[in-house]
């Protein structure tokens, strides 16, 4: 595990992004860890993630022409990391995002920011199931642009339709890198350091063999 790895979960528990209860997935799974990207709620916050975002960027060597949001949580994320790209990697890169309703006045059409052509990284929060990302791929797909890769905060290392991961399937079906600050294991790697964390695992760990790969 990298060092902004290690920072990037410590961070997230602080800020209560990262919880361990008992929480109900959009999948239907019952999960005991939650990561809510929505609480990353301060401007300071908002700053620390795009950093993190940016570093995960450049370590992932991914090329790409624009980055882009997806609504409405990849918003801020997308706007965050181009942010500390341009401040932090001396990289000023296009982004855009799309809105869920399609507006027929002023500049119209559901799409915001620099033209969705050419190479696209994805930004977004967690993937579980693989159900909002392939709702992502078909936006890009009606552009005629190409997906580059995903960029998201958290792996949680799930099954999706079949044996593989969400994430393994949507890069076999896309052709596509699928990257992430953080992954399930490093989170369980992470617990097991901390003496009091350490309580979550046994839990975690259960969760991870039943729908985990
Ligand atoms: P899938 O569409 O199943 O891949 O689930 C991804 C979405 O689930 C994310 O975009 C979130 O809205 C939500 N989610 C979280 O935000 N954090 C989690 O830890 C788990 C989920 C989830 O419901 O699976």
């Amino acid at each position: 595990m990298q060092t902004y790895q290690r920072d990037f979960i410590r961070f997230a528990i602080e800020r209560g992004v990262l919880r361990f209860g008992q929480f109900t997935l959009k999948s239907g799974r019952v999960s005991p860890y939650f990561f809510n990207a929505g609480l990353f709620d301060s401007g300071l916050a908002l700053a620390k993630l795009g950093r993190f975002y940016a570093a995960a960027v450049v370590n992932s060597g991914i090329s790409f022409d624009v980055l882009f949001g997806p609504a409405y949580k990849g918003i801020p994320l997308a706007a965050s990391t181009g942010v500390a790209l341009a401040e932090h990697h001396d990289v000023d890169t296009p982004w855009c995002f799309n809105r869920k309703e399609a507006k027929d006045h002023g500049e119209g059409g559901t799409l915001v920011g620099a033209p969705l052509n050419g190479r696209v990284l994805i930004i977004d929060d967690v993937i579980t199931a693989g159900t909002a990302i392939r709702e992502v791929m078909q936006i890009i797909q009606a552009q005629g642009a190409q997906a580059a890769g995903v960029l998201i905060a958290l792996d949680r290392q799930e099954r999706g339709r079949g044996e593989l991961s969400a994430i393994q399937e949507v890069e076999r079906d896309f052709n596509i890198p699928v990257v992430s600050i953080v992954s399930l294991q490093q989170v369980l790697e992470y617990l097991a350091d901390d003496a009091e964390l350490k309580q979550h695992l046994p839990a975690v760990e259960a969760y991870r063999a039943e729908f985990g790969i």
